[in-house]
C-alpha cells in the first residue's frame, strides 16, 4: 500500500466530522473495495466513504475537487472491466448504502431509485404490480443499478427488450466540484436539448457520480415459456437461431452454452444439462397460449436445422433450473480456469458463425482452449480464453487482441456490454477513430476539467 498523500490526509480530516465511522482507511475495508470481477489485479484505494444521501456525495465531491483528490464511484463491485478499481490512492465512494426505491409509479411507467439498489430488487418490486424492469445482467442478484447505468449493462432479456440505456429516463448526478445536475424527465416522452442522460449512461462513472435514476418499467408479459435445445456444435446452434428470427419470432432470451460451459456448470446445476456440443436456452413471452405455440414452433425450426434434442420446461422449477444453469457459467468457468481472459465482443448476428469458428482457430496455435457462451441472440457472445496459470494467461493475451480485432473486422465491437474500463483502453482504437476518441476526451474535460472523477478509465491515455 502506498503512503497516503497530504491531500488525502487533509480530505479525511475535513470529512471526518460528517462521516465518522462511515469513512475509513482500515486495510480490511480497503481490500473489499479494491477490485471487481474482471480478474484484473486489485487496485490501490486511499480511503473509502459510504454516503447515505446526495448532499453527502456532493460534499465529498466539493472537498475532493478543492484538494485534487480522485474519486472512484463504486456499486456492488461486479464490474468486468475494472471500472471501479482505484488506480492511485483515490477515495472510493461506495454507494451501496444508497439502495432505496424512492418511488414506484406503474401508472406513469417509471420508478425512481438510488444507485446502490440491487437490480433484481427493482424487477421484483415492479412484479408486484404486474410490471417488470427488463435489464437482467447475469449477476442481477448481486449487481447494482448504478453500475448497470455506468456500464450500460445488458443481460439475457436484451435480445427482446434492449439494454439499460433504453430504460433510463433521467438521472441525478453529482459533478466534480459538488454541483448536483438533473437530466432527463419523468414523462414518457422528452427531447429537450442534447440527450445528456444517454451520454452519461455507459460513461463508466467518469463524468459524475450517479445518485438517483428515473427508470422506465413496463407491463410484464404474464406468460413465459422456456426451452433447452441441444446441438452438435455452436456454429450449428448459431445458424439455427438465424432461422428462428427469420420466422418472425423474437424470443425474450436466446443464450448459447458451448460444451465447456456446460461441463463446468453441470456439477452445480439442478437442471440436468443433456450432453451436447452446444445448447441454446430460449424463452418466449407474451399474453396467452400463443406463447407456447411460438416456443413449439421454435423447437420445430431448431430440430429441422440441426438440433439433436429439445426440452420444454414443464413448470417454473424447470424454468428456474435452466436459467440458473446459464447464470452459473461465468463464475464456474472462473473457478475451473482462474486465469481465464473473458471478453464480450459483439458482431452482427449473421457473422456469429465466423466469430465462433475463427476464435477457435486463433486459440489453437498457442494451445489456448476457447469457450463461448452468452447472448447469441444479440450477437454478443463471451469468448473466453481458458487459462489455468499466469503463464498461460500471458500466452493468451496476443490471442485476445486478435479476437478483438476479429470482432471489429466483422462489423462489431470490442465490448458489447462490459465496457472499456481499464481492461481495453488501448484496444478502443481498434474500433474508434482518433477523431472520435479526441472528441470524447473533450467531452470528459467539459464535465471534469480537473480529472477528479474515476481517473484512468474508459478512454485511452
Ligand atoms: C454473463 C456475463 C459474464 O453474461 O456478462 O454471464
Ligand atoms: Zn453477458
Amino acid at each position: 500500500m502506498h503512503a497516503r498523500t497530504k491531500a488525502l490526509e487533509t480530505l479525511l480530516v475535513r470529512l471526518n466530522s460528517r462521516f465518522g465511522e462511515r469513512i475509513s482507511t482500515d486495510p480490511d475495508e480497503l481490500a473489499k473495495v479494491s477490485g471487481d470481477e474482471s480478474g484484473l489485479p486489485k487496485g490501490n484505494p486511499g480511503a473509502v466513504v459510504w454516503p447515505m444521501a446526495t448532499a453527502e456525495v456532493a460534499l465529498v465531491a466539493q472537498e475532493a475537487q478543492e484538494l485534487g483528490v480522485g474519486l472512484v464511484p463504486r456499486g456492488a463491485g461486479t464490474g468486468k472491466a475494472g471500472e471501479s478499481i482505484p488506480l492511485g490512492g483515490e477515495l472510493v465512494v461506495d454507494l451501496s448504502r444508497m439502495n432505496k426505491i424512492l418511488e414506484l409509479r406503474p401508472q406513469d411507467l417509471y420508478a425512481v431509485v438510488q444507485p446502490g439498489l440491487i437490480t433484481a430488487e427493482l424487477d421484483k418490486a415492479a412484479k408486484e404490480h404486474g410490471f417488470m424492469y427488463p435489464p437482467d445482467p447475469a449477476s442481477w442478484e448481486s449487481c447494482s443499478i448504478g453500475g448497470n447505468i455506468n456500464t450500460n449493462a445488458g443481460g439475457p432479456r436484451a435480445v427482446k427488450y434492449g439494454v439499460t440505456q433504453r430504460y433510463v429516463w433521467g438521472l441525478e448526478v453529482v459533478l466534480a466540484g459538488g454541483k448536483v445536475l438533473r437530466t432527463g424527465r419523468r414523462s414518457i416522452k422528452g427531447v429537450a436539448g442534447y440527450d445528456v442522460t444517454s451520454f452519461i449512461v455507459g460513461s463508466e462513472g467518469t463524468l459524475g457520480l450517479v445518485t438517483e435514476a428515473t427508470l422506465h418499467i413496463i407491463p410484464a408479459a404474464p406468460v413465459v415459456e422456456t426451452a433447452w435445445l441441444s446441438f452438435a456444435d455452436p456454429v450449428t446452434a448459431s445458424r439455427a437461431s438465424e432461422h428462428i428470427f427469420a420466422a418472425g419470432i423474437t424470443p425474450r432470451m436466446l443464450e448459447l452454452l458451448d460444451t465447456t460451459a456446460m461441463d463446468v456448470v453441470r456439477p452445480k446445476s439442478a437442471f440436468r444439462l443433456p450432453p451436447a456440443g452446444a445448447a441454446i436456452l430460449i424463452e418466449c413471452d407474451g399474453r396467452d397460449e400463443g406463447v407456447m405455440r411460438d416456443l413449439e414452433r421454435v423447437c420445430e425450426i431448431a430440430l429441422a436445422r440441426g438440433a439433436t434434442e429439445s426440452a420444454i420446461a414443464q413448470n417454473d422449477r424447470d424454468r428456474e433450473g435452466m436459467r440458473r444453469a446459464r447464470r452459473l457459467v461465468s463464475g464456474s468457468l472462473k473457478e475451473a480456469y482462474p486465469y481465464k481472459i473473458s471478453d464480450d465482443v459483439a458482431v452482427p448476428r449473421s457473422k456469429m458463425p465466423d466469430l465462433l469458428t475463427r476464435a477457435q482457430e486463433l486459440g489453437a496455435p498457442a494451445g489456448i482452449k476457447v469457450a463461448a457462451y452468452g447472448h447469441l441472440g444479440d450477437g454478443n457472445v463471451h469468448i473466453n480464453l481458458l487459462c489455468k496459470t499466469a503463464d498461460e494467461r500471458e500466452l493468451a493475451k496476443p490471442v485476445r487482441q486478435e479476437v478483438l480485432r476479429l470482432a471489429v473486422s466483422l462489423g462489431g465491437t470490442v465490448t458489447g456490454e462490459h465496457g472499456i474500463g481499464i481492461a481495453k483502453r488501448s484496444e478502443l482504437g481498434f474500433e474508434q477513430s482518433r477523431e472520435l476518441i479526441e472528441l470524447q476526451k473533450r467531452m470528459k474535460l467539459a464535465f471534469d476539467p480537473g480529472g477528479i472523477i474515476n481517473p484512468g478509465k474508459a478512454l485511452p491515455v
